[in-house]
């Protein structure tokens, strides 16, 4: 009894400590002050004036309406109607209809006071074909989108691939096994640019190398459902970020000027073992080389010798006008983090191992989901320091919780909240120490089409009832509207 006494004293005097320090890191106009009222908990873990909260979603996994207006199918319309692909043989044939519900959606953002909203373009609306005549109706969706979010005031994001590639480009010339691909897309990027810029200020070119390469072309989990041997794999990653670096140049040829451009990365997050230099400098190394395949060679023009040696005879063949073109230099990098690989220092070449996750490490409802919060600091902060990148967005996160709504109703998912509430203070951490993260996207507004997983792992802040389309605040939405209102983690 005495010695929990003793404890929370000894938690006031921290506490007392750290809203001096953020208070002084964030600037004088926080409303510190504000929150003195002896109902607050805590008056740290404030974010600075203007940090930017948003939530997010991509176009197959929210659209439907994949027939109409002319959108051409996708490579995921192939992948989720071939039986035994997609859990319950799921498709995203329908999802949330947002497609016919963006106007209700959009409101959902406007109660939980989001100030950006990330989506996603469907690249066979726009181009059927992938390629050759646009679909005049292509573009008429993503208008009436923005008109909506501009009437609430809510600022867009807009990601060009979110892994819904015309399958006509599949069939033709493989998809991205060819840099035909990369083209076609850097055409898409060029043309989309110069139509939306006039309102979208900030564009991501592709969501995850990490996942649609790894999953779709060598894995073989996700569309197109492909296990390319070694050399044709690493073409695959190499002609996917070359159609990363020339959309980024298309973009620049066709975009009003003041359109910032990006790209949105599952990065592998190194978090060192333990918080000391020797393994956070290993932490450092392993990002570049963990990476190296996609982040490294887009930000730094060249792959490390680290993995052209481990390629072998199996690397990728490519151009110096090719790696010029992949370095193009970026506004911001955007990166989407739900966990991290634990790393030491070790006296290896490498400098640096990769500790496996114990069997015993907990995770959220989608078992690689393992809840490591202090990704969301190590992450950012790894980024800033080995690149030197001056603006970072966190474009997802989030979790899969199991959801079941109870006898009212009501979603209390309070496991959701107990990881938001962890991650989000993590990045107050590396924000309040100068690590440059502009925004955070959560992911995601609402349930929605989980992929290979189908409707079976919900990550909303939103439920939704299928069968109706009725979308029902979860309790982690009010958690996520008192942190926007506080600009603070509570
Ligand atoms: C991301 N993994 O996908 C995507 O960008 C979203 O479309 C998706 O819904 C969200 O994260 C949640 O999964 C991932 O296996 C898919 O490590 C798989 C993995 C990571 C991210």
């Amino acid at each position: 009894m005495r010695r929990d006494v003793s404890r929370r004293d000894f938690a006031r005097v921290v506490g007392a400590t750290a809203v001096g320090a953020s208070a002084a890191l964030v600037g004088a106009s926080t409303p510190v002050a504000a929150q003195a009222a002896g109902t607050e908990t805590s008056r740290s873990l404030a974010f600075p004036d203007g940090f930017l909260w948003g939530t997010a979603t991509a176009a197959y996994q929210v659209e439907g309406a994949v027939t109409e207006d002319g959108r051409g199918p996708s490579i995921w319309d192939i992948f989720s109607h071939t039986p035994g692909k997609v859990a319950g043989n799921a498709t995203g044939d329908v999802a949330d209809d947002h497609y016919h519900r963006y106007k209700e959606d959009v409101a959902l953002m406007k109660a939980l006071g989001v100030k950006g909203y990330r989506f996603s373009i469907a690249w066979p609306r726009v181009f059927p074909d992938g390629t050759g005549a646009p679909n005049p109706k292509g573009l008429d969706f993503y208008n009436r989108l923005l008109d909506e979010l501009h009437a609430a005031g809510i600022e867009p994001y807009a990601t060009l691939y979110h892994w819904d590639l015309p399958q006509a480009l599949q069939d033709r010339v493989g998809g991205w096994e060819s840099s035909e691909t990369s083209k076609a897309f850097a055409e898409y990027a060029g043309y989309v640019a110069e139509r939306l810029s006039d309102r979208v200020k900030h564009i991501f070119t592709i969501n995850e190398f990490g996942a649609f390469v790894e999953l779709g072309y060598r894995v073989g989990v996700h569309a197109p459902g492909l296990t390319l041997a070694p050399k044709a794999f690493n073409q695959t990653r190499h002609n996917a970020v070359l159609g990363h670096g020339l959309a980024v140049q298309a973009i620049r040829a066709h975009a009003k000027p003041g359109t910032k451009v990006g790209l949105a990365e599952n990065m592998t997050v190194c978090a060192p073992v333990l918080e000391t230099p020797v393994h956070v400098a290993a932490a450092e190394r392993a990002t570049r080389e963990l990476n190296a395949q996609y982040l490294t060679v887009i930000l730094e023009g060249k792959y490390t010798e680290a993995y052209l040696a481990a390629a072998g005879a199996d690397a990728p063949v490519f151009t110096d006008a090719e790696l010029a073109a992949i370095g193009s230099p970026i506004d911001f990098v955007g990166i989407n983090i739900y966990t991290p690989v634990y790393v030491r220092a070790d006296d290896s070449p490498a400098g640096f191992t990769v500790v496996p996750h114990p069997a015993s490490f907990p995770h959220m409802a989608s078992p690689w989901l393992f809840v490591g919060p202090e990704a969301l600091y190590w992450g950012p902060r790894n980024v800033s320091s080995i690149w030197k990148v001056g603006e970072i967005y966190i474009t997802e996160n989030g979790c899969s919780s199991s959801d079941v709504p109870a006898a009212d109703g009501l979603v209390y998912d309070t496991d959701r909240i107990m990881y938001l509430r962890n991650y989000l203070s993590q990045l107050q951490r590396g924000v309040s120490e100068g690590v440059p993260v502009r925004g955070y996207f959560l992911w995601s507004l609402m349930d929605n089409f989980e992929w290979a997983d189908g409707y079976t792992n919900r990550f909303g802040l939103h439920y939704v009832d299928y069968a109706t389309q009725k979308r029902t605040p979860k309790l982690s939405a009010s958690f996520y509207r008192e942190v926007i209102a506080r600009n603070r983690v509570l």
